[in-house]
């Protein structure tokens, strides 16, 4: 079997390697043909080096894809998937052929881009450009983490490799500098990242957009830097690999120059060979040019596959050897072995929220954040598998733990994370943090700024990954820094990601019970919304609904002072809460009788049953929202008839106190609008 020699200038590699590396070729361009749908060109080009990467060096398992110490392999180029549902079905995964032969199809385990979760093998849902990428720094430090951890002298329990494959679509992005930045400031040395560098995208060559030097780009940014001229050779791809393994203190990028399509006669080296499948006539021209059998198609040499499955006794072997040096750390530290297996499980020890703090009104007046910081100190102190911090905001955002260490070059025993003014890549970073296992990962910014994360968000939910984000500064009540910095329709934005529960606390206690959800809630993230500006303390005593009420959602804070059904309810979230117990008293002595219900999260509340929710907010009952905020979405959270004081422009800079007062957060404007309210449905009664 040989290359066309017409097509590119590669050496044939031995026999062998090339049977099975085109097995991989045509594999992904008969599911893309079968599905008329996808992208053959990449997996076509990068077959290659992605065979030498999982046949000579990636330690997996395909009988146990979650094995911990395995190492990780990320696609972050998603597009190109039909090459990874290929290389899972060769070497033996739970991946058979119908499901290959279903890509793209409802229901299949192939989808149109790696789904964590849907197929065994894949450690993250890839696709938007760079996100995985920056999903393989956050499992390399997770890994330096873990092992700084857990390993002890003649006992390495964790040790393995990140490797990512890229494309240039991840290294446009600009979440790969921040990425890439923060990965060779740290040292990353056990992340490699293969990328396939074949001078093409979408709209053509890369000419049109992409002429910096990649690799010096990356030896600027603290990386290792190699080029490897023809992909197909396997001996070189390997070499390289040996040698970023090698090298122990920078992060490695290998740039391969691959052909996109190869073999393909009229598509290779060209954009054409993206996004659709290559048609008939044109796999056929492929096949014959490259000695493969026109039919059948889905053609898996048995000498190839035999070559693939040797991958299954192969990570046998290497998870039982693990297992065995586990036994013997395990002897040697009992608890220490527990504590591993505790944290990869994702279990919480028992008594963790023991002894979380309490607040009084004797605390004076607390910002939320204020409360959070004091909240994680206990939290981190019981769970040392919490790490996190800002991007470049701890002071502001209080997500630093004194006495936690810093995780730093060369010293990733610490706890408390810098991750630059890099929000998109923190988020990312969180995910690959999350995506590892073993660790909580949080992390804060100014909660306009979450706008800059919000495609890693996107991704925590849609993959259910315990990411915490500490959002402070969360309205117009922040003040002087103005509209820049004032949040309005972030809050809505963040509710509206299914799967994302956002908590905004109305002051500390509050702020303690979410952060119990946090924790407890294993499966998804959960974005805490908190204040710059002091509130006042909701103590127990008056308030002792706040530790059972906050996991609901929403809940009765203070009932209507007159027994029955209220005129009115008030809900509000976070600092509106105090405005609305003001209001309330006040309300009372104008004789009206006003029920307040906290609402620190409309995602919880909604998940209550329809007897709960009709008990907290009667549906014959007015309704009356305030919160400092976009008023789009309540109707959709609480029923259609509610009145909203919101806030539906982009505030302006001045002491938060007095901006809060121009756009109607007063205790008169909230008695003025509960009237109005009320004299409204009085109208409507005497017309009807
Ligand atoms: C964030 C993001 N923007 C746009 C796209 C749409 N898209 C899919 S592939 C691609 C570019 C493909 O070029 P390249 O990254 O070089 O991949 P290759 O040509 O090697 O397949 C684009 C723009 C995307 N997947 N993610």
């Amino acid at each position: 079997m040989t290359s066309s020699a017409t097509l590119s200038p590669t050496i044939a590699p031995p026999a062998l390697d090339e049977l099975c590396i085109n097995t991989l070729r045509f594999l992904a361009v008969d599911m893309v043909q079968k599905a008329n749908s996808g992208h053959p060109g990449l997996p076509m080009g990068s077959a290659s080096m992605a065979y030498t990467l999982w046949d000579r060096s990636l330690k997996f398992n395909p009988h146990d894809p979650d094995w911990p110490d395995r190492d990780r392999f990320v696609l972050s180029a998603g597009h190109g998937c039909a090459l990874l549902y290929a290389l899972l079905h060769v070497t033996g995964f739970d991946l058979p052929m119908e499901e290959l032969k279903r890509f793209r199809q409802w229901g299949s385990r192939t989808p149109g881009h790696p789904e964590y979760g849907k197929t065994p093998g894949v450690e993250a849902t890839t696709g938007p450009l760079g996100q995985g990428f920056t999903n393989g720094v956050g499992m390399a430090i997770a890994e330096v983490a873990l092992a700084t951890r857990f390993n002890r002298p003649g006992h390495r329990i964790v040790d393995h490799y990140t490797y990512v494959l890229v494309s240039d679509g991840d290294l446009e992005e600009g979440i790969s500098s921040e990425a890439g930045s923060d990965a060779g400031h740290q040292h990353l040395g056990k992340l490699i990242v293969l990328y396939a560098d074949n001078h093409i995208t979408i709209e053509g060559s890369t000419e049109l957009t992409f002429t910096e030097d990649r690799l010096e780009r990356f030896d600027a940014l603290g990386w290792h830097v190699q080029r490897v001229e023809r992909s197909n050779d396997v001996g070189m791809v390997a070499l390289a690999l040996e040698k970023a393994r090698e090298e122990t203190r920078r992060p490695s990028l290998i740039a391969v120059r691959t052909h996109i399509g190869f073999g393909s006669p009229h598509k290779q080296d060209t954009a054409a060979a993206h996004g659709e499948a290559l048609g008939v006539e044109e796999v056929r021209l492929t096949k014959e040019g490259m000695g493969w059998p026109v039919e059948p198609s889905f053609h898996v040499p048995e000498e190839a596959l035999e070559h693939f499955r040797k991958a299954v006794a192969r990570g046998a072997s290497a998870q039982s050897d693990w297992e065995s040096r586990f036994k013997a750390f395990a002897l040697e530290f009992p608890d220490l072995a527990a504590e591993f297996h505790r944290v990869i499980d994702r279990r919480l020890p028992t008594n963790w929220d023991a002894d979380l703090p309490a607040f009084s009104a004797a605390d004076g007046l607390m910002a939320t954040r204020v409360a959070s910081g004091k909240t994680i100190a206990v939290l981190g102190s019981r769970l040392p598998e919490m790490m996190g911090g800002s991007a470049d905001l701890n002071p502001s955002t209080h997500t630093n733990r004194e006495g936690a260490g810093e995780f730093e070059p060369d010293n990733w025993g610490g706890h408390n994370m810098h991750f630059g003014i890099r929000e998109h890549a923190m988020g990312a970073i969180l995910n690959g943090m999350a995506l590892h296992r073993g660790l909580i990962p949080y992390g804060g910014t100014f909660l306009v700024f979450s706008d800059y994360m919000r495609p890693p968000m996107r991704l925590a939910a849609m993959n259910a990954l315990p990411v915490i984000y500490i959002f402070t500064h969360d309205s117009i009540g922040m003040g002087e820094d103005g509209p820049t910095h004032q949040p309005v329709e972030q809050l809505i934005g963040l509710r509206s990601i299914p799967g994302m529960v956002v908590l905004r606390p109305a002051d500390a206690n509050e702020t303690v019970a979410a952060w119990r959800v946090a924790i407890g809630r294993k499966q998804g993230p959960v974005a805490l919304v908190l204040t710059r500006q002091g509130l006042p303390v909701l103590d127990m005593n008056s308030y002792p609904a706040i530790p059972d009420g906050v996991p609901m959602g929403g809940y009765i804070l203070a009932e209507s002072p007159t027994t029955g059904t209220p005129d009115i309810v008030l809900i509000a979230t976070g600092s509106e809460v105090h405005l609305a117990l003001d209001a309330r008293d006040r309300l009372l002595k104008e004789g009206i009788h006003a029920r307040v219900v906290s609402m620190p999260s409309t995602n919880l509340f909604a998940s209550q049953s329809d007897d709960y929710r009709e008990k907290t907010l009667p549906a014959d009952v007015p309704l009356l929202v305030i919160e400092a905020g976009s008023p789009v979405g309540w109707q959709s959270f609480v029923g259609p008839k509610v009145a909203v004081i919101g806030i539906d422009t982009f505030g302006s800079s001045a002491p938060g106190a007095v901006v809060m007062e121009h756009y109607g957060f007063t205790v008169e404007n909230v008695c003025r609008q509960a009237h109005h309210v009320l004299d409204q449905l009085k109208e409507k009664a005497s017309c009807a």
